[in-house]
């Protein structure tokens, strides 16, 4: 006996009417009877086939603009019942319900709503209810019932009417289509779902300028009593007067957004910004370090040894370029000391960031009004790093110094001899400095101080030039004593590799010693070359620190 299951009476429901009036053809040329929501029946009738409205079989209109239309007991009781079970047979004629032996049903566009940028409310309006439930009625009814969700499979529908119906395994390989369906369907609607939670409603969200809903850019809308219970700080204005800044501190210990301020006036968005920079900076050291930053890069960095007063690595940082350090921003990994305190108190300064201040040093920073003094933690080795694009965040683990490439001890001499030990350590402290640096990167170094920074530059070539430059024009700028061509007998780092030996000639004429930098380039060769002719000490890292 046959278990092919015929065809009498199918429940039609389409949001797409692609392949509709063939599949109504076939299915009406087979005497099957269609039973239809209401533009499917509408467009059933207008091509001249017979077609029963839901609503006459329901008893009950289309509800709610449509959203119940065909969740009704005649509906699904006619889709559930198991034929091969007397009492829902009975059951049916008891409640004067028919069966359908086919249900034919594509939902509303929920993903195609959502790709078009529909409104919060279209999309919503979108989910469908009804025609899943009818899917899954039919599909769990594989043994009495046939589902077809999809319009590729209409003309088999339509071929099947006509001769004598599916049978139970093509029932139920249809039936898992149609789960499979219901369950992309779904997963769709949860994500969407899911990331309206923190998004503002639309109306806001364009008053913020934020198309698509952005929680975050949503924190400069806030009035000042929302703002402050949620913990944002409103800044003064952000980089500059015409913009809106607030701060949103993650309350994590220790951290810039959380320091404790000990004197000074309020920060500002740059102070915020420059003061990251330069912590970060300055923590990128094992070794007693201060950095000066200006504009997001460091203008001065420097080490001193441990147990040597955290004074004498600012005395240095401060000596790389005391033109720019000049309305700077200024970060130590150690506690500042009385004697560093009395350095910084004659430079104009907008922040100084430390993970303590002696008391004594402290007083005399507190004589400067308007310095900002920041008690930051002592470990201050960023985890991960954010940074906003349109539409959208890019996240990226911190860069630090633990590639495999990074220690001295590594690292792959190239040409030149090999470097003494006070070379080695400051080209060990220039490829540590670098790293602080914005690409193209060029940072010069002699006696655990940066002597001259390129940076910024969009080629290496002019990085070259400007570390050079900076480092032998101090001497036209400071005041009193005049500083030797500073470059002469200097280290140098790279944070990538040179391109051409062209930007590795102008540090060699500079009279650098010796070359710390990643190698990896098509012209490696070359740039070895000039080394080794130049008798300047080459060491490959294999490791890049690019900061964009
Ligand atoms: O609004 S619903 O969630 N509620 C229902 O009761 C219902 N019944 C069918 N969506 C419902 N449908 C859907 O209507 C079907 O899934 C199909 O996509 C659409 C067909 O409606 P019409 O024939 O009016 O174009």
């Amino acid at each position: 006996m046959s278990d092919r299951q015929p065809i009498r009476r199918a429940l039609v429901s389409v949001f797409d009417k692609t392949g509709l009036v063939d599949l109504a053809r076939a299915l009406s040329e087979a005497g099957v009877e269609i039973v239809s929501t209401g533009s499917t029946a509408q467009t059933i009738r207008d091509a001249g086939f017979a077609v029963v409205d839901v609503a006459e079989v329901t008893g009950s209109p289309e509800m709610l603009d449509g959203r119940v239309k065909t969740l009704h007991p005649v509906i699904h009781g006619g889709i559930l019942a198991d034929r091969n079970l007397e009492s829902h047979r009975s059951q049916l004629e008891q409640h004067g319900i028919a069966a359908f032996d086919l249900v034919v049903v594509n939902l509303y566009p929920f993903e195609e709503t959502l790709a078009a940028g529909g409104t919060f409310e279209e999309i919503i309006e979108k989910i469908d209810i009804g025609g899943p439930a009818m899917v899954r009625s039919a599909a769990k009814n594989f043994a009495s019932v046939a589902v077809v969700v999809d319009a590729g499979d209409y003309a088999l529908a339509g071929r099947a009417a006509g001769q004598g119906g599916f049978t139970r395994a093509e029932r139920q390989e249809l039936a898992a289509v149609a789960f499979g369906r219901i369950a992309d369907y779904d997963q769709a609607i949860a994500d969407w779902t899911l990331a309206q939670v923190d998004a503002p409603d639309e109306e806001d969200s364009n008053a913020a300028g934020a198309p698509g809903g952005d929680a975050i850019a949503e924190l400069l809308e806030l009035d000042e009593a929302e703002a402050a219970e949620l913990g944002v700080k409103t800044l003064r204005y952000g980089e500059n007067p015409h913009q809106r800044a607030r701060l949103l501190p993650l309350d994590v210990p220790g951290s810039l957004a959380s320091a404790e301020q000990l004197g000074g006036k309020e920060m500002s968005f740059n102070n915020f910004v420059d003061a990251d920079a330069a912590i970060r900076a300055a923590f990128d050291h094992e070794r007693p370090a201060v950095v000066v930053t200006k504009h997001n890069n460091p203008c001065g960095a420097a080490v001193c040894a441990d147990g040597e007063d955290i004074a004498l690595a600012h005395a240095r940082a401060h000596g790389t370029d005391p033109v720019s350090a000049y309305g700077g921003v200024i970060a130590a990994n150690r506690p500042v000391t009385l004697a560093m305190a009395q350095q910084v108190k004659p430079v104009f300064t907008e922040v100084i960031a430390a993970p303590g201040f002696e008391d004594d040093a402290l007083e005399v920073l507190r004589t400067k009004k308007n310095l900002r003094i920041l008690q930051i933690g002592e470990n201050q080795r960023p985890g991960v790093e954010q940074r906003r694009i349109s539409g959208g965040w890019l996240l990226q683990d911190a860069d630090t110094y633990q590639g495999p490439g990074d220690a001295p001890e590594s690292w792959t001499l190239a040409a030149g001899p090999v470097a003494d030990e006070a070379t080695l350590a400051d080209l060990a402290f220039a490829w540590s400095a670098i790293r602080a640096v914005k690409s193209n990167a060029i940072l010069l170094a002699k006696d655990g101080a940066a002597v001259g920074i390129g940076m910024g530059q969009v080629n290496r070539l002019d990085s070259c030039r400007l570390a050079v430059a900076r480092a032998n024009s101090l001497g036209e700028h400071a005041d009193g004593e005049q500083a030797p061509e500073r470059a002469r007998g200097a280290v140098a780092a790279s944070d990538a590799f040179f391109p051409f030996a062209d930007g590795v000639q102008i540090l060699i004429e500079a009279g650098v010693s010796a070359i710390v930098q990643p190698g990896g380039s098509i012209r490696d060769d070359e740039v070895i070359q000039a080394c080794a002719d130049a008798g300047v000490s080459l060491y490959l890292t294999g490791t890049r620190h690019f900061a964009h």
